[in-house]
């Protein structure tokens, strides 16, 4: 067996889990990798990053988002090795189950290296900056090694896609501050778990999410895949940052038209 033979293999989801996505929009699952294949998409993907990475700045000088994580965008067109995990049937029928949709689109992929001493992720909700018309978009977190809480997993608001307050607020101190301050007055848990190695999670666009510090010597080297509806439409971009994502991960679509550009392959279902 080569090491990427499980990525098109099926992964059974029972309902529960369906169920448990569909209420708290966040399912952590494990074993959906082996950890022959994630040791061997770290190298290939740490290798990537590494040729790719043009931050010189030193940590302590960044900002805070800069002080997140290395990002790297749509490594798929870049390799064909890391395209074979991008297009994993596995994990997009998973990400199409979740979303009880009949089959799902890439909007972009990108790779999320949180530095040894690596800052706080703040809280924020992605489709803020996604000109997607509806909530059916999900993201798979990758981590390329196991996760302890020192190298700052990602944390889950469980349930908060229903608070509408601070879904505006792009990803700074003050989306912090605010999401933390509205966060604490609700009962949604805040999940805060390890990740066991081949563990992945999935979220929806809308659920509030962060990450801590990394603590650690290590980087915390992680492989998102963002995914939405095949039948996504464009809708009207409402800020900045969803017009500049209109020309970047989908070029060329049409305001009310379904997203179909060379950009976005369907990678689940016809
Ligand atoms: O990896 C992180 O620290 C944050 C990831 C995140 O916000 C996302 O994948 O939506």
């Amino acid at each position: 067996m080569v090491a990427t033979d499980i990525l098109n293999q099926h992964y059974s989801l029972s309902q529960e889990q369906i169920d448990f996505y569909n209420q708290y929009r966040y399912i952590k699952l494990k074993d959906v990798l082996d950890e022959e294949t994630l040791n061997y998409y770290n190298v290939i993907i740490s290798n990537k990053v590494d040729e790719l990475n043009d931050v010189e700045t030193p940590l302590e000088d960044r900002n805070t988002y800069g002080k997140a994580f290395l990002q790297l965008f749509n490594l798929w067109q870049q390799d064909e090795i890391i395209k074979e995990l991008i297009f994993s049937k596995r994990i997009a029928k998973i990400a199409a189950d979740l979303m009880d949709v009949e089959g799902v689109r890439l909007y972009h992929d990108q790779a999320l290296f949180k530095e040894a001493g690596g800052g706080i992720t703040p809280w924020h909700a992605d489709q803020h900056y996604w000109p997607l018309a509806t909530d059916k978009t999900i993201t798979a977190w990758i981590p390329l090694q196991k996760t302890p809480l020192e190298m700052g997993p990602l944390e889950f608001s469980a349930g908060s896609h229903q608070i509408l307050h601070g879904r505006d607020l792009s990803i700074s101190d003050d989306s912090e501050a605010q999401i933390e301050k509205r966060l604490k007055v609700t009962d949604y848990k805040h999940v805060i778990e390890p990740f066991d190695a081949g563990e992945i999670s999935f979220h929806s666009g809308w659920v509030f999410h962060r990450a801590g510090t990394n603590t650690t010597n290590h980087i915390r080297k992680v492989m998102t895949i963002i995914y939405m509806d095949k039948n996504m439409r464009l809708k009207e971009p409402s800020n900045d940052g969803q017009q500049n994502d209109w020309e970047t991960w989908c070029p060329g679509a049409k305001i009310g038209e379904v997203i179909n550009t060379p950009l976005n392959p369907v990678l689940y279902g016809n």
